[in-house]
């Protein structure tokens, strides 16, 4: 038997979450289809030991409903998986969610029947369900990377994913663990794993720069002050590049610069209660690199951290100064490290700052110091082969009980590739995605008349507050479906033309930023995927341009879409 509802959502995390609630309260019948058995999209697949968000909670956070800005807690600055899951599970439950969302159900296919103008589901058991409107909740990083390593399948103890970690606890105690990967996920994992392992050997390929996290508590007088400006915030957050306010709360600036008048340290700066994320503008920096000796920049650094972003300012825009921020980032990692030869295999030297995203730690230097912590370095003694008992290098053999994976995803593009979409005649979306996606605005394709994505390719997604751009997507589509069924219309799609200027726009901003240096690789381009096209996914134009953009399209009458 076949269902049918106005709307079919993929996916029920923070998108799909807030999809259903929209649609369903301007009238429409919503289903969500989810692969997970709950809600909570990336957090729920991320549950690997020392995962945290790298945005203030308080940004970071739902901005549609002011009662639920005023009830939730956040216990801390930057929130922890199991906290910002909690929240995931509050929002499903305060809105009733969950009883239009079919959990345990994986979409394995998705068709147009052009003839009924109707997307057809097909679940993983084979149940069919259609929608005149079909909306990819699936999540940028969804998709996890399981790089084809020989042997891989022969290992025989225990293999873990960072992106599909057991919901079940796992005792490490006393384990050999080694983990393959130094990314974000990673680099949160490891001094957490380090903890708790007999011994950790770390697989590295390529070193990261990674900056300390901030591990405030949250303080309840910053709390109500966020609640009581959130409307001036959200309104600051559009207007934001990064999507984000970058408020300062007045009660803890007063104390910050109190505090910091009482400081002995002659370089001693007021600091922010909630300190930029990765995401903030390089603008706030008050000092420029190249102006300073090699021996002040690293005081500086010293003094305040190694957040370059928030040091310098020139440090993502001029190749020069960009050099000079690399050299005193390996200067300081070496100031950290006991065993020099550690704390240079630890030292990036094949890329420069700013060509990944920025990735914040607690405590991963100084891992490296522990007596149960190995590096190894796979550019050195790359991996041959898994065997049974563990990893053999070219150097030697590591014996493990456990082998972690954090490496990546295939992201952006991963999941709505692998949800084999069909649309007119039958045409696939991995076909017209063969040399890189081609997308309007990040929201539709040609071709797939009434697909929607949410932060799909071409939109600033995740190189903003994924919350904010998120909830301009679902506003965005819910806003269209009430206008094609206000003026008797039965769907959208872009022309062609529209979306190949898009992209062609989309390339133009990136040129000449750090992402697109030719020595960067990275997930945003692809380039982690081994056969994946290399090309710049995210769109680097900032938030609030892109945004009114799709303002600007919908007041010139749905702009470079076809209307039917
Ligand atoms: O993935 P990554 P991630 N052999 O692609 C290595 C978000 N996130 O999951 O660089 C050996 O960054 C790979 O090496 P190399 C955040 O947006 C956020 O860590 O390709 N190694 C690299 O070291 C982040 O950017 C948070 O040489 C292999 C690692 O695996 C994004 O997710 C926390 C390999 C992959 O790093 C992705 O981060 C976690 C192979 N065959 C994630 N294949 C926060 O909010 C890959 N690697 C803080």
């Amino acid at each position: 038997m076949t269902n049918r509802s106005d709307v079919l959502v993929v996916g029920a995390g923070f998108a799909g979450m807030y999809a259903l609630y929209r649609y369903r309260n301007q009238g429409l019948n919503v289903t969500v289809l989810e692969a997970g058995s709950d809600v909570g999209g990336t957090w729920y697949w991320n549950r690997y030991p020392g995962a945290r968000c790298d945005v203030p909670s308080l940004e970071y956070s739902y901005g549609f409903s002011e009662a639920l800005e005023q009830e939730w807690d956040w216990p801390e600055v930057f929130s922890a998986q199991p906290d910002i899951l909690r929240y995931a599970n509050h929002v499903a439950d305060r809105f009733d969610l969950r009883r239009d969302i079919r959990f345990n159900t994986r979409v394995v296919a998705l068709e147009y029947l052009e003839a009924d103008n109707l997307w057809r589901a097909t679940t993983e058991q084979d149940e069919q369900l259609e929608a005149q409107f079909c909306v990819m909740a699936t999540g940028c990083l969804s998709v996890p990377n399981k790089p084809k390593l020989p042997g891989a399948d022969s290992f025989q103890g225990t293999v873990l994913y960072t992106g599909l970690w057991p919901k079940e606890p796992v005792d490490l105690t006393g384990c050999r663990v080694g983990i393959i990967g130094t990314g974000s996920s990673g680099v949160q994992a490891i001094p957490e794993l380090a903890r708790q392992a007999g011994h950790l050997t770390v697989f590295q390929r390529t070193p990261v720069y990674t900056v300390p996290a901030n591990r405030k508590r949250m303080r309840a007088d910053v709390q109500q002050e966020f609640r009581d400006n959130y409307l001036a915030i959200r309104e600051m957050q559009q207007n934001n590049a990064g999507g984000i306010s970058n408020f300062r709360p007045v009660r803890s600036v007063k104390r910050s610069v109190a505090e910091s008048s009482t400081s002995t340290s002659a370089t001693a700066i007021p600091t922010t209660s909630l300190p930029a994320s990765s995401l903030s503008a390089p603008a706030l920096a008050p000092n420029k690199i190249l102006n300073l000796t090699p021996e002040e920049r690293l005081a500086l650094v010293q003094a305040r951290g190694l957040n370059m972003l928030l040091t310098f300012r020139d440090v993502y825009t001029d190749p020069e100064a960009n050099e000079a921020a690399n050299e005193t980032f390996r200067e300081a990692i070496s100031s950290m490290v006991d065993d020099p030869t550690v704390g240079e295999r630890l030292s990036p030297t094949t890329y420069g700052l700013g060509c990944k995203r920025q990735v914040l730690d607690r405590d991963y230097y100084d891992t490296f110091n522990r007596d149960n912590v190995t590096l190894v370095d796979l550019i050195e003694s790359p991996i041959e082969t898994i065997t049974t008992k563990g990893i053999r290098t070219s150097a030697t053999h590591h014996d493990l009980d456990v082998l972690i994976y954090a490496t990546g995803f295939d992201a952006m593009t991963g999941a709505l590739l692998k949800a084999n979409i069909r649309g007119r005649d039958g045409k696939r979306l991995t076909d017209k995605w063969r040399d890189g996606p081609v997308a309007y605005l990040g929201l539709q394709m040609h071709g797939f008349p009434n697909l929607f994505t949410i932060t799909g390719p071409g939109s600033p997604s995740v190189l903003s507050n994924m919350l904010v751009a998120i909830e301009q997507h679902v506003n965005w589509i819910g806003d269209c479906i009430e206008y094609l069924g206000t003026n008797n219309l039965q769907n959208i799609e872009p022309e062609p033309a529209a979306e190949v200027d898009w992209v062609a726009h989309v390339n133009e901003v990136a040129k000449g930023t750090m992402y697109t240096t030719p020595s960067c690789n990275s997930w945003y381009l692809g380039s982690n995927v081994p056969g994946k096209p290399r090309i710049f996914m995210p769109y680097v134009g900032g938030y609030p341009r892109y945004r009114e953009r799709c303002e600007q399209v919908v007041a010139n009458g749905y702009e470079g879409f076809r209307l039917g």
